[in-house]
């Protein structure tokens, strides 16, 4: 069977073809305009990038090289024993635009397990840092040491030629997305479980098999299969939210994949991003600490009231470019609703209960362009259930994810060839004179 070095290997000059032809036959055909909105609100809807993995349609969510997540849920292979789709399978999938046979991704597996363990410098530092430092911190730290033993930045000092940047991009993106798993167990074991051990790589489980293992949830399936659909899910979702963007936008200067996606974890961790969906946890166990487990709608409803006049967002609703409810939310709470233990759970009613009623009343708050809830609104709950509830940490769980769209995009700009980024800026004086002439 092909490796996935062979696929990309095949399907990168087919690619590098289209760019050529598209920068001969149309570099200046125009496809928008720049308005003073875009300048001032920041660059929503300005289509300036170009991402090959996955494009967001607003209505309809995320497809990756087509496929929406249905789509996916049906077609990528998952682990032996399992039902969803595996980490390993979408990275393939994003990588190549193709998708995995199951001996494809299971080889893919068996490459990330046995490239799982740290280096003893890794696991020292991560030890070193204080428990109170918050998790996300921590994975950004451990992320952009890895660049010690970057094969791209040695290269580069040795000097390559140009078309094989994406080879050596490529090789540290398979470790960073190998090594990830005992990053972030180490540091929810350091946080949170201090003194225990961490279970050795287990070179038969794939990428999240082993994942839930370290955090010391291995034996439960549901929350183990829960890991991998949420893993896939969050892979990737266009090049222009934040942490993407990030990711990109170093990578561009040629910053190797390691500080370009630690960097990109540090968008991540904003409230308005990634960290949502600790928010919506905290939110919503205040909610319940408030008004109780058995409430109503129209208690809902005056708690969603008190949160918008006290001046602070909904977290979980609204969204850059979505305009219906989120996808990856439908197929969380699919889940959640195969599962009969999971249909009885105190947060997880809640949660949906809150969908129930949170669009009206952010449609009559009338402020959001997108009244509907984002992935972050349920991706939280089902960790909460069953025993992870340490909520600062779930942003780390979404940055072991998006890891599969962001070192996807640095193999493909280094195979492209995609400059360094630079978009022209202007002061508001500028802009005036801009306007006038
Ligand atoms: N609750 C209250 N007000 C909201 C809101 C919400 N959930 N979502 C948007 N608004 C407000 C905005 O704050 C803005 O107010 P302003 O005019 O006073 O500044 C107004 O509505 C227009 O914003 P809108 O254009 O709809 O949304 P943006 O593209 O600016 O922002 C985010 C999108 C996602 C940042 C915004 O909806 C938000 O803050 N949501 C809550 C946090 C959240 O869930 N983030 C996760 C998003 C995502 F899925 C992810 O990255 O993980």
């Amino acid at each position: 069977t092909q490796s996935l070095r062979e696929t990309l290997k095949e399907v990168i000059p087919r690619k590098q073809e289209q760019l050529k032809k598209l920068k001969l036959e149309h570099s200046q055909a125009v496809v928008g305009e720049v308005k003073v909105e875009h300048i001032l609100g920041g660059m929503r809807g300005l289509k300036a990038m170009l991402w090959e993995a996955s494009v967001l349609d607003p209505n309809e969510g995320i497809r990756f090289h087509g496929l929406s997540i249905p789509d996916c849920q049906k077609v990528l292979p998952s682990a032996p024993g399992g039902k969803e789709m595996t980490a390993e399978s979408m990275l393939w999938l994003l990588m190549t635009g193709q998708v995995p046979t199951v001996e494809q991704s299971r080889e893919l597996s068996r490459e990330l397990a046995e490239k799982g363990d740290l280096p003893a410098f890794v696991e020292e530092l991560l030890d070193s840092l204080p428990a109170n430092l918050h998790p996300m911190t921590q994975l950004g730290i451990g992320v952009a040491a890895l660049n010690r033993d970057s094969k791209f930045q040695a290269a580069y000092e040795k000097g390559m030629k140009k078309s094989e940047y994406w080879t050596y991009t490529l090789e540290d993106c398979i470790d960073l997305v190998a090594k990830l798993p005992a990053l972030a167990a180490r540091i929810y074991r350091n946080v949170y479980k201090p003194g225990t051990d961490l279970a050795p790589i287990d070179k038969n489980l794939d990428l999240v098999g082993n994942y839930s293992n370290l955090l010391g949830f291995g034996n439960n399936q549901t929350l183990t299969e829960y890991l991998r659909l949420y893993i896939a899910l969050h892979g990737d979702h266009e090049g222009g939210n934040a942490s993407a963007h990030t990711s990109h936008l170093v990578g561009s200067t040629l910053s190797d994949p390691y500080l370009s996606y630690s960097a990109a974890l540090y968008a991540l961790a904003g409230p308005l991003h990634g960290l949502a969906n600790q928010e919506v946890l905290r939110w919503q166990l205040a909610m319940q600490e408030e008004i109780g487990t058995n409430v109503s709608h129209d208690d809902i409803k005056a708690y969603l009231w008190r949160t918008l006049k006290g001046g602070q967002v909904v977290p979980g609703y609204g969204h850059g470019v979505l305009r219906k409810p989120d996808p990856r939310f439908i197929a969380l709470q699919e889940f959640c609703q195969s599962i009969p233990e999971l249909k009885q759970s105190s947060i997880i009613q809640l949660v949906n209960k809150t969908f129930e009623v949170a669009p009206d009343v952010l449609k009559e708050h009338g402020k959001t362009k997108n009244p509907y809830p984002n992935v972050d609104a349920t991706s939280g709950c089902v960790l909460y259930h069953y025993g992870l509830t340490e909520f600062k940490y779930y942003t780390v769980i979404f940055g072991v994810s998006r890891a599969l769209g962001a070192v996807t995009q640095l193999v493909w700009a280094r195979a492209l060839g995609l400059p360094i980024e630079r978009p022209k800026s202007y002061s508001m004086d500028a802009l005036e004179g801009l306007i006038k002439n």
